[in-house]
C-alpha cells in the first residue's frame, strides 16, 4: 500500500504514534510517506520504504498568521498528483483532517479520489472546552473523514459528548514496539550517574504543560523522598520549566532533581527507572505512561479518562485523584519500600503493556485502511 501520514513534528505523543505506526508499516514493505511542518521528532533513521515531505509555508509581511492549512492542502494536492497513494491517514482534527478534506474537494474536479482516515488523539477534542470556536470544523472535519479511529474508549466518548458528529469511531489503542531488542535490560552503569548510592529513580516524562501537573510530581516526590532516598528525572521540556525550577529552590529539591530535555531515545532513560509518575489532568491515553509499563516501570498516575484504561489501580501501579498528592506519594511508597513489592508491579506493568503490543494493534490500522480504500472504490 501507499501510506500518507500527516502528523505534528514535536515531543508529543500523537506525533510519536504516527511515526512509530509508519515506521512499522514499512517494515511490512508499505511505502510510508510522512508529511509534517517539520522532521518528526521518532523519524531519526534512514529506513527503506519511508519518504518524507516538508510542508513549508511562506510568511507575508500582511498575514498575521501564516496559513500553514492552505500550505498544507497544497502540499497535499501536489504530492497526490505526482506520487502514488492509496490512504491518507491524519493524526489530529486541527487542523490536518480539514485540510485533507479540502484536497480530497479540490483533487475531485480532476477525478481523483482521496480516502483519509483521522486519528482523534484528546488535545484535538479537549481544546473546544478552552475554545469552542474550533468546534464547527472539528465536527465537519470528522464527519466528512472516511474513517475515524480514537486512541481510547472515553475519547470516543468524549468525542461524541463534545461534537455534534455521527460519523463511526473505532477505538485503536496506542502502542508500544516491544522489538527494540535490549530496549528493556535495565542499564546500571547509566543508574549509578544519578543515583550513585543506589536511590530510587523516579521518572515523569512530558510536554511540561500545565495539564500535565508537573509541580505534582515534585509535590509526589518531595514526600517521597523524606522516606526513601530517591532521584526524580524529569524529561521533556515545556512552558512549566521555569516555574518547576523555581518549585525546586523553594523546595531544596534541586540536587535530587534532575530536568533531561527532551530526549529522543526515551527509552534508554526508562531503563534505569523505579517508578512512573503521571498526575495529569486530563489524558485521553497516556502513552508515556504505557512506554514506561513496557520498560517494566510500575506507574502512579491521576484516575482521569484514558490513563485507568491503561494503568491498572493495585496491578500496574496506583491511581489517585487529581491533586491528591498525599495519595499519590503514599502508594509510591507502597511500591517502592520493598524490592519484593516493586519487583512484582514490575512485571505486572510490563504484562499489561504486552497487550498494547504493535504487533495486535498494527493489524488493527491495516485491516481498516483495506476496509476504507475498498468502501471507497465502490
Ligand atoms: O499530552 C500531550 O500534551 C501531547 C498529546 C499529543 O497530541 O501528542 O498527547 C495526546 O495524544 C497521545 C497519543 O495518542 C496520548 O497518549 C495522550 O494521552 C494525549 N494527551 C492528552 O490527552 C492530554
Amino acid at each position: 500500500m501507499n501510506i500518507w501520514i500527516v502528523c505534528y513534528p514535536t515531543f508529543g505523543w500523537s506525533g510519536i504514534v504516527a511515526t512509530e505506526l509508519g515506521k512499522a508499516l514499512a517494515k511490512k514493505w508499505n511505502n510510508v510517506h510522512f508529511i509534517s511542518s517539520d522532521q518528526p521528532t521518532r523519524l531519526d533513521v534512514f529506513k527503506e520504504h519511508i519518504f518524507y515531505h516538508e510542508v513549508t509555508a511562506t510568511n507575508y509581511p500582511l498575514f498575521t498568521y501564516i496559513p500553514y492549512e492552505s500550505a498544507l492542502t497544497s502540499k497535499l494536492v501536489d504530492i497526490v498528483k505526482h506520487e502514488k497513494l492509496d490512504i491518507l491517514h491524519v493524526h489530529y482534527a486541527l487542523p490536518h483532517a480539514s485540510a485533507a478534506y479540502m484536497a480530497q474537494q479540490i483533487l475531485k474536479k480532476d477525478w481523483v479520489h482521496i480516502p483519509f482516515i483521522t486519528t482523534l488523539h484528546g488535545t484535538d477534542i479537549t481544546i473546544v472546552w478552552k475554545d469552542a470556536s474550533y468546534e464547527p470544523v472539528i465536527a465537519f472535519a470528522i464527519d466528512q473523514s472516511n474513517a475515524v479511529t480514537a486512541v481510547s474508549e472515553s475519547l470516543k466518548q468524549d468525542t461524541y459528548t463534545n461534537f455534534q458528529v455521527t460519523n463511526d469511531i473505532q477505538v485503536i489503542p496506542n502502542f508500544v514496539n516491544f522489538e527494540y531488542g535490549d530496549r528493556f535490560d535495565r542499564d546500571n552503569e547509566l543508574k549509578k550517574k544519578f543515583a550513585p548510592n543506589d536511590e530510587r529513580i523516579i521518572i515523569h516524562v512530558s510536554n511540561l504543560r500545565k495539564v500535565k501537573r508537573v509541580k505534582d510530581v515534585i509535590s509526589t516526590f518531595d514526600i517521597i523522598r523524606k522516606k526513601i532516598p530517591s532521584k526524580l528525572l524529569i524529561v521533556g521540556d515545556g512552558p512549566e520549566r521555569w516555574a518547576l525550577e523555581q518549585q525546586c529552590r523553594t523546595l531544596d529539591l534541586c540536587e535530587h532533581i534532575h530536568f533531561l530535555w527532551k530526549i529522543k531515545k526515551v527509552e534508554k532513560i526508562l531503563k534505569i527507572g523505579d517508578l512512573f509518575l503521571l498526575p495529569s489532568e486530563s489524558e485521553s491515553f497516556g502513552l508515556a505512561a504505557l512506554e514506561a509499563m513496557s520498560a517494566g516501570i510500575p506507574v502512579v498516575s491521576s484516575n482521569v479518562w484514558g490513563i485507568s484504561e491503561v494503568n491498572i489501580h493495585r496491578q500496574t501501579g496506583y491511581l489517585a485523584d487529581v491533586k491528591d498528592v498525599k495519595s499519590m506519594a503514599t502508594y509510591a511508597l507502597e511500591i517502592l519500600s520493598s524490592d519484593s513489592t516493586l519487583e512484582k508491579f514490575r512485571t505486572q506493568a510490563q504484562i499489561q503493556a504486552k497487550k498494547f503490543c504493535i504487533h495486535t494493534i498494527l493489524p488493527m490500522y491495516e485491516d481498516l485502511y483495506k476496509r476504507t480504500i475498498a468502501k471507497t472504490l465502490k
